[in-house]
């Protein structure tokens, strides 16, 4: 069969791209045609997306992408949030931000109320405030909610401009702590626990479904005839799951950017006891796979220090090669302290916590991101290791994929702090998933492992060796009270 070209819309929380890939038996070419930036917009009733600002991007986007000729076009982006629509179709307020504090507090009592072993029993998710399901507890009796026909998540929302057609995929779907994970189906009995009417949430759809044509005037004015809009793994860590270039069976991941989503790939969900007690959460990934994994905190400890201090992404690199020479262990912070959670001045609450815990906080800029660098290692270092714990797996090699994948001080120090491998790269392993999950619906690759198969061979990867002695890194961990790893 010839290659054929596929448009992915991948909608990160710091920034979106649309990617065209070119699929063939041996082949998987990428060309990233717009690349534009996101993030929170506040406005007086709290931290939003500007989701139709991303629409029109998206729109410019494929307009870039129909000079490639691309078969289908796939969505996907961050988990969790939620655009509402009327009767009419009419999207009923702006999207809120999963950074905005309206969960404070009503994520712990609700799950206290509903039953936290309850919750974890049908929904197999870790406990994060801003799960969908407490999202809508916060929101409950507004008029927004009163009018509502329909609840679609964000890449169900994109694609329901672009095509008309409603629907929930069904990756994304279980990071809404609406699902019951064991089933692939909602549980209306959780919906009613926070008031919500189950009539809201449309249909499941599995990846490589057909969502549906462009709408006429989405056609023409993105210059793409008789193309499909196909559902993706549209769960961004779906996709970049898809996109890690294992070819061997125990393999860890960390899908690093804003958020580091650390774990291992299973073939059913596992919600023991020591699961929930842990936070490891089960999404749902394709062809059955669950993705067992814990939040770390992230790229965004990085990119809001940076947005404190004034200074753009293309001054990163430098400021890492500095910190590369800083001295080590001086400080560590657990990065999932929720103080870190919203948008604000990440350094001086890196100081605060340096001070609580009787560490001389760092100065100066490379001394942060030095202290940033070592937190994250030692965080990756916990969630692999715990993982492996719950799952009894032996893992031998870690894979990083995401823009975290160019931080080579970051990629190492995880190795070293892990005392294992860490294979890094793609820095496009979303985009990848989005594209193979199309390229499989139109029949050019098979099935999950010949897909990273298909990806470790065409790919740019790098591999770090451990360097080092364990003995720093579990001072480290157990200054921060973590003996157990
Ligand atoms: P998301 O999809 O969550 O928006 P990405 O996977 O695009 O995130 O990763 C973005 C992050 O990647 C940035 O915040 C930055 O920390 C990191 N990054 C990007 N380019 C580089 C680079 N050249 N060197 C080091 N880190 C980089
Ligand atoms: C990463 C991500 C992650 C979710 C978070 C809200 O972009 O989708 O998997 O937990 O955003």
């Amino acid at each position: 069969t010839d290659p054929r070209s596929f448009a992915a819309v991948d909608l990160g929380a710091s920034s979106g791209r649309v990617v065209v890939g070119q699929v063939g038996a041996d082949e998987l070419v990428l060309e990233e045609t717009h690349r534009f930036g996101n993030g929170a917009v506040r406005l007086p009733d709290g931290l939003h997306w500007d989701v139709v600002g991303l629409y029109r991007e998206v729109l410019t986007g494929l307009r870039l992408a129909a000079d490639h000729h691309p078969v289908s076009v796939g969505v996907d982006s961050w988990a969790v949030d939620y655009g509402l629509l009327d009767d009419d179709g009419a999207l009923l307020g702006v999207p809120h931000h999963y950074r905005d504090r309206r969960t404070d507090g009503v994520a712990a009592e609700t799950a206290e109320r509903i039953g936290t072993e309850r919750l974890y029993a049908v929904n197999g998710m870790q406990f994060l405030p801003f799960n969908t399901i407490f999202q809508l507890e916060a929101a409950r009796g507004t008029p927004q909610l009163a009018a509502a026909r329909t609840l679609l998540l964000i890449p169900d929302l994109i694609g329901y401009w672009l095509t008309g057609r409603t629907g929930a995929e069904v990756t994304n779907a279980s990071t809404t702590g609406l699902l019951d994970v064991a089933a692939r189906a909602w549980a209306p009995d959780l919906a009613a626990a926070v008031g919500l009417d189950p009539a809201l949430l449309p249909e499941l759809r599995e990846p490589g479904s057909v969502i549906g044509a462009l709408l006429p005037e989405t056609a023409r004015e993105t210059g793409l005839t008789d193309v499909p809009v196909v559902a993706v793994a549209s769960h961004d860590t779906a996709s970049a799951v898809i996109g890690v270039p294992a070819t061997t069976p125990d393999f860890a991941y960390i899908s690093c950017g804003t958020w580091s989503l650390a774990g291992v790939e299973l073939d059913a969900p596992r919600r023991t006891e020591a699961a929930r007690r842990a936070n490891f959460t089960n999404e749902l990934g394709v062809d059955g796979t669950t993705r067992f994994l814990r939040n770390v905190m992230g790229l965004w400890l990085v990119s809001e220090s940076m947005r404190a201090w004034g200074l753009g992404p293309s001054q990163l690199p430098a400021l890492l090669a500095e910190a590369a020479a800083e001295p080590a262990f001086a400080a560590v912070v657990d990065p999932d302290d929720p103080r870190f959670m919203a948008p604000g001045d990440i350094p001086a609450r890196i100081g605060d916590y340096c001070r609580e815990t009787g560490q001389t906080p760092p100065t100066g800029r490379a001394a942060v991101l030095r202290c940033v660098m070592e937190s994250l290692a030692l965080a990756h270092r916990r969630a692999i290791r715990t993982a492996a714990a719950l799952t009894g797996r032996d893992v031998d090699l870690v894979h990083i994929v995401g823009g975290g994948a160019r931080n080579e001080l970051l990629c190492q120090l995880t190795a070293d702090a892990l005392g294992l491998p860490v294979l890094a790269g793609p820095v496009e392993a979303t985009a990848i998933g989005n594209i193979l999950v199309q390229a499989r619906a139109a029949g050019l690759v098979g099935d999950l492992p010949a897909m990273r198969a298909l990806t470790a061979a065409t790919q740019g990867l790098r591999r770090y060796e451990p360097k080092g002695p364990a003995a720093p890194w579990t001072a480290a961990a157990a200054r921060l009270g973590w003996e157990d790893c």
